[in-house]
């Protein structure tokens, strides 16, 4: 198995909910290390470059106004398949779908506002990871 990066952003529904510490454990306890962490509120052109692959999707302009709406908390976890892993602690896009147990189905109201974002392939995580740390900022271990 790889150690791999991948990038996950508590979106704004789950920070408003007071649930950082919650999803941190089961990042933890998944044997997922938290290598670099940081609280911000997203520029709408932030949020618009982060989710640059969606611009022609109808809920682009959605999604960007919820991305901006308050805080997220954005970190680096990392761990054997920590991509595919962090995939499976989310659960589905949309939480009715997603599986009992899973962060999605445990803390999001609606596809809209789904509590949390992970990338999806290495590439993709090299180059979100990227977007908000400098690799001074990392600290794996
Ligand atoms: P993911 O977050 O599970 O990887 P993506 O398909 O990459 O899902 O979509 C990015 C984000 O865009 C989702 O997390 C969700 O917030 C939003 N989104 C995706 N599909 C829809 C939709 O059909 N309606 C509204 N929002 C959507």
């Amino acid at each position: 198995m790889a150690v791999e990066r991948t990038l996950s952003i508590i979106k704004p529904d789950a920070v408003a909910k007071n649930v950082i510490g919650q999803i941190y454990s089961r990042f933890e306890a998944a044997g997922l290390n938290i290598i670099a962490a940081r609280m911000m509120h997203l520029s709408r052109r932030e949020a618009e470059a982060f989710y640059a692959v969606h611009r022609e999707r109808p809920f682009f302009k959605d999604l960007v106004e919820f991305m901006i709406s308050g805080p997220v908390m954005v970190q680096v976890l990392e761990g054997e398949n920590a991509i595919s892993k962090n995939r499976e602690l989310m659960g589905a896009t949309d939480p009715r779908k997603a599986e009992k147990g899973t962060i999605r189905a445990d803390f999001a109201a609606s596809i809209d506002a789904n509590a949390v974002h992970g990338s999806d392939a290495p590439e993709t995580a090299a180059i979100e990871i990227a977007c908000f740390f400098p690799t001074l900022a990392i600290f794996s271990r």
